[in-house]
């Protein structure tokens, strides 16, 4: 059998190029948050065993309150990852090796009793991930306001390594731009991080045999497979769905 570190060291280096040999070229700087973000994400890639798994879940109930509320509430503005947040955040309690970390030693796993999610934030510098605290005390109104402030903090004047840390999980949200699936890269030492791509209207069966439209919306829940299996990944996914559903999300 071979060993591992031995069959790394075995691995073909990657080629030096010269690529203006092929055609014009232009060499720009790497900003210093993308520099860390990429070397945190290299580390994750390849010390986590990831899986991702993917569903949709029907968020036309969802949308209908969240566009009445947004109408009773012209000061605020929910967006749909205000909601996702909200939903995770209640989710996670009763599905606690979600809430976790690996202890360095991978021998005990750590379960956290609060809740706090984090957001990926697109800025011009690289993706950053400030996290939103205590998330279940908060209503609606008070995490989207939260989120706004963090994401045009982000934006401008940057976050704090404090501002970042201490996630239960996280949320990538692609879904103002689009997609219908991907592969999110665990926040480590999360132990798993949830994606969300475009909402997607389905054709449904009718109660009256006709058809309806549905507005679904697709997850990919990437997880460490060390610590979450594949049928606890997907009744997680199927109950941050129903969440999403439940009125009482928006009290
Ligand atoms: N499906 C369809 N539309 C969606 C949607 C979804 N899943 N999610 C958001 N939208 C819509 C919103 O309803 C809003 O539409 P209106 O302006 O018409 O009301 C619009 O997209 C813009 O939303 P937003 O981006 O202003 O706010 P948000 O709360 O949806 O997202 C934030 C905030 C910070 C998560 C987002 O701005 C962002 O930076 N996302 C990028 C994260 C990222 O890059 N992840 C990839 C990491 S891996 O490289």
């Amino acid at each position: 059998m071979v060993d591992v570190p031995t069959y790394l060291a075995s691995l073909a280096p990657l080629p030096e190029a010269d690529f203006s040999e092929f055609g014009e070229v232009e060499i720009q700087p790497i900003s210093r948050i993308q520099q860390l973000t990429g070397a945190f994400l290299g580390r994750n890639w390849v010390t986590i065993p990831h899986v991702t798994h993917h569903d949709e879940v029907d968020v036309t109930d969802a949308e209908a309150r969240r566009t009445a509320w947004n109408k009773d509430h012209p000061e605020a503005k929910l967006t749909p990852v205000v909601l996702q947040v909200k939903a995770l955040a209640a989710v996670l309690p009763a599905f606690p090796h979600f809430n976790a970390s690996l202890s360095g030693d991978g021998k005990s796993l750590i379960l956290k009793k609060y809740v706090n999610i984090g957001v990926a934030v697109d800025t011009p510098r690289g993706l950053v991930v400030p996290v939103i605290r205590n998330v279940g005390q908060n209503t609606v109104a008070e995490l989207a306001a939260q989120l706004a402030q963090m994401a045009e903090k982000a934006r401008t004047k940057g976050l704090s390594m404090a501002e970042m840390a201490g996630s239960s999980m996280a949320i990538s949200s692609l879904g103002h731009i689009g997609g219908t699936a991907f592969t999110p890269i665990i926040n480590a030492p999360d132990v798993a991080i949830l994606g969300v791509t475009a909402v997607q209207l389905r054709p449904a069966p009718a109660p009256d045999g006709g058809i309806v439209w549905r507005k679904m919306l697709p997850l990919s829940l990437s997880y460490d497979h060390r610590v979450i299996n594949g049928a606890d990944a997907a009744r997680f996914v199927r109950a941050i769905g129903q969440k999403l559903s439940d009125p009482a999300l928006l009290a």
